[in-house]
């Protein structure tokens, strides 16, 4: 008898959705495809020579400890030199035991999912999101809320306006989610008065802040914003970071600080998920930190970085339309771009692929859909030949675009 197997697929598992970005890795390994489509680090940035000294240096002292289960929480060693790091660099006042050890920061994403949302709870995300995030929470069949970016990283007005309106209906959110520097998709930043603001805002309002930083260590100018994470003394912050842009995503090593009561109930659901991260990985991860390479690396990547950001602005700028609009971001690996309403950059995607250069149509970063005019565009990855003439490309497309809007707008179809 064939197996109907739909019929016994949980709830959740049909509301899984397919990422559209895991999905354009495919259309981007097309040979000869420029690609700003996947927020990949350049493989430049990463330090192949020193970690093979790491995986040397660990196989002289005993590999057996690297290749034997690890406790749940992570590598002990690994978890202290993180939390003198995050002391140091980020201010966030933390010990080893305020850490734990994920596999990439996608699975401390789908943890705050596993134990914060039940079916009908209300979540609130700035928008545009992080898709994996989005992904994340959507199985949980709770109700999304999104608060709109501004200059200053996040509509506090518009948070405050829908806080009150969930209020009177009796909801109350049970956190927001926020990449608050560099935010993927956009590249904006929030500043320190909004940070406080939300802070104040999410103790106002009892709910939590899931702040979510990959690209924080990532600042090629300007002055650096402390995390939310850094002026949080109530455990009110669950703080998400990771080595994927910083040493290698290959290695799937992120981390949580969080109090103690989330702690213990995530690593209760990493226990059930996958009981431990890849032990060898972190004892890589820990011989490079504590050999002192990981600050000057990531000097090296900023350097790589902000030059491919530069490529790219100068290029947006020189061969863009004057109509299209872009930000400028001071660090991380996006740039979003706004196109004129007429455009609907899913659309043009296929024309687009068919020039062979791949970007992501902004409606994936919504999760109600909507702003069909916006991309991301990434810089971190491709060459910086192959991103002048990617833009030069996209700009062609843009400008055929345009050209059909304007003349169905000037020859509307008989009959209209
Ligand atoms: N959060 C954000 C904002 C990201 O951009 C990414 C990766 N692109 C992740 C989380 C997931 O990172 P990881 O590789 O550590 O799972
Ligand atoms: O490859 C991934 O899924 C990580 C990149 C995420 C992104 O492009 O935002």
């Amino acid at each position: 008898m064939v197996v109907n197997i739909d019929r016994l697929f949980s709830k959740r598992a049909t509301r899984l959705r397919a990422s559209e970005i895991r999905e354009l890795l495919k259309i981007t390994q097309i040979p000869g495809m420029i690609s700003f489509a996947g927020g990949l680090p350049n493989p430049l940035a990463f330090p192949v020579d020193i970690i093979n000294e790491c995986i040397e240096k660990i196989f002289q002292k005993d590999i057996k400890p690297a290749l034997q289960y690890g406790t749940t929480e992570g590598f002990t060693p690994l978890r202290g030199v993180l939390a003198e790091r995050m002391k140091k660099n980020n201010h966030i006042n933390c010990e080893l035991h305020d850490i734990l050890i994920t596999s990439g920061a996608q699975q401390a994403l789908s943890f705050v999912a596993l134990c914060f949302l039940d079916p009908g709870d209300t979540y609130l995300t700035t928008t545009p999101a992080y898709l994996g995030a989005i992904q994340a929470f959507h199985a949980f069949e709770a109700n999304c809320e999104t608060i709109p970016m501004n200059d200053e990283g996040i509509d506090t007005d518009s948070l405050r306006r829908n806080l009150e309106r969930l209020h009177r209906t009796g909801t109350n959110p049970k956190f927001i989610y926020t990449v608050p520097t560099f935010q993927n998709p956009s590249g904006e930043t929030m500043s320190l008065n909004h940070r406080k603001e939300l802070l104040g805002i999410a103790s106002e309002y009892d709910f939590l802040i899931v702040e979510d930083d990959p690209y924080g260590e990532l600042r090629f100018e300007g002055e650096f914003i402390p995390p939310i994470k850094s002026l949080d003394t109530k455990g009110r912050v669950i703080y998400i970071s990771t080595f994927s842009k910083i040493l290698a995503p290959g290695f799937r090593l992120g981390w949580v600080i969080a109090s103690k009561e989330i702690l213990h109930k995530f690593i209760q659901t990493k226990q059930a998920t996958d009981l431990c991260t890849n032990g060898f990985s972190q004892h890589i991860a820990y011989e490079y930190i504590n050999g002192g390479y990981l600050d000057s690396h990531i000097e090296r990547i900023k350097e790589l970085y902000k030059r491919k950001r530069d490529v790219m602005l100068e290029a947006l700028e020189e061969y863009f339309p004057s109509e299209v609009k872009w930000t400028m971001p001071k660090g991380g690996m996006f740039i979003w771009v706004t196109l004129p309403k007429s455009i609907d950059t899913r659309l043009m995607f296929q024309k687009a692929i068919a020039k062979k250069v791949a970007y992501v149509a902004g409606e994936a970063f919504y999760p109600k859909g909507g702003n069909y005019n916006s991309m991301r565009l990434n810089f971190s990855y491709s060459e910086d030949e192959l991103i002048t003439e990617g833009i030069k490309r996209l700009a062609e497309v843009i400008r055929d675009e345009l050209a059909s809007a304007y003349q169905q707008d000037t020859f509307p179809p008989e009959g209209i």
